[in-house]
């Protein structure tokens, strides 16, 4: 038997566990069972309550406190606890049957996802091993980078980064698209949905500067001036999206929480992406959830 899950990671605040939130009211929606796993030891409040919680573990709280860590290396700390007391995860989704998508809601800290070990591992556990977890990665970044390039490829790099270390099924998604709407044209958007290197060099806010004191050259880098205006990174900038570019790896789905069809979309990549409704179709007629083993929280 196999079971299906999705690690919802990003950048703080992108949106991961709003897009968990979503994700589980749509599949209740459509009578999907869901089993819920917050990863984030700094989470608090939840829309629907967790079937597994890292705080019964451990607390990034008690952490900071106890082993006088700041919020990042507290939370490798966590990390590295959960990883040593691993049963802890691992028993209870035992029980989970595959028809079940298990959704892990991820912490914000990017190191997480760019160069620190402790997620391969944890990946390789769930995936691997008596487990068996057909897993997806869902790598939010939120839309409103667009309007900054920079910070857009910055953003980009960190989801190929997380591409590269993790090594499965991946879909790069750019969330709160209701913040953008309007602001960008449909055309414009599909070069952020498919990155071009060439956005760093068409970028408006660059272009504007330079009629503002036209003739002028980027000057020297070393300079506060240009250090504070970003125009110091530009070579850099540019050099980093042509990277992006030449991987040719990352590509994103457009992502509105609020949207219920789009919240489909986006779980219909998903599920192609573990397979989910191969493992469903052999098995008719299907039993009510309610005699299922494992209580969802979606009940209520
Ligand atoms: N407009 C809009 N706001 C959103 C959307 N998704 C999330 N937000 C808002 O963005 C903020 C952060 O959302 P969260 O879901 O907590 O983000 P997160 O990635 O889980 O944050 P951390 O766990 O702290 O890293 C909240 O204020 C949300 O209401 C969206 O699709 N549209
Ligand atoms: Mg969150």
């Amino acid at each position: 038997m196999s079971k299906f899950g999705l690690l919802v990671m990003g950048p703080a605040g992108a949106g991961k566990s709003t897009f968990c939130t979503a994700l589980i009211q749509h599949l209740q929606n459509n009578k999907r069972p869901c089993y819920y796993v917050n990863l984030d030891p700094a989470a608090d409040e939840f829309a629907f309550e967790p079937d597994i919680d890292i705080k019964d573990l451990i607390s990034l709280e008690d952490v900071m406190e106890e082993m006088s860590l700041g919020p990042n290396g507290g939370l490798i700390y966590c990390f590295e606890f959960l990883l040593e007391n691993l049963e802890f995860l691992t028993d209870p989704l035992q029980e989970v049957t595959d028809e079940y998508l298990i959704v892990f809601d991820m912490p914000g800290q990017i190191e997480l996802y760019t160069h620190v070990p402790i997620l391969p591992d944890l990946v390789k556990h769930l995936m691997r091993g008596s487990l068996n977890i057909n897993m997806c990665a869902a790598y939010l970044l939120e839309s409103t980078f667009i309007i900054d390039r920079p910070k857009f490829f910055a953003g980009t790099l960190s989801a190929m980064s997380a591409m590269l270390m993790l090594e499965m099924p991946h879909v790069n998604i750019l969330s709160k698209m209701d913040l953008v709407k309007g602001q960008v044209a449909k055309r414009d958007l599909k070069r952020f949905l498919n990155p071009d290197a060439e956005l760093v060099e068409d970028d408006p806010l660059r272009k504007r500067a330079k009629d503002k004191e036209p003739g002028k050259r980027d000057g020297d880098p070393k300079s506060t001036k240009n250090v504070m205006a970003g125009t110091s990174f530009h070579k850099l900038n540019k050099a980093v999206a042509q990277l992006i570019d030449d991987f040719s790896m990352v590509s994103f789905l457009k992502l509105d929480a609020q949207d219920e069809d789009s919240v489909g979309a986006v779980l219909s990549y998903i599920d192609d992406a573990i397979q989910y409704h191969e493992a469903q179709e052999p098995k008719e007629p299907k039993m009510e959830f309610d005699d299922e083993p494992m209580e969802s929280r979606m009940d209520g």
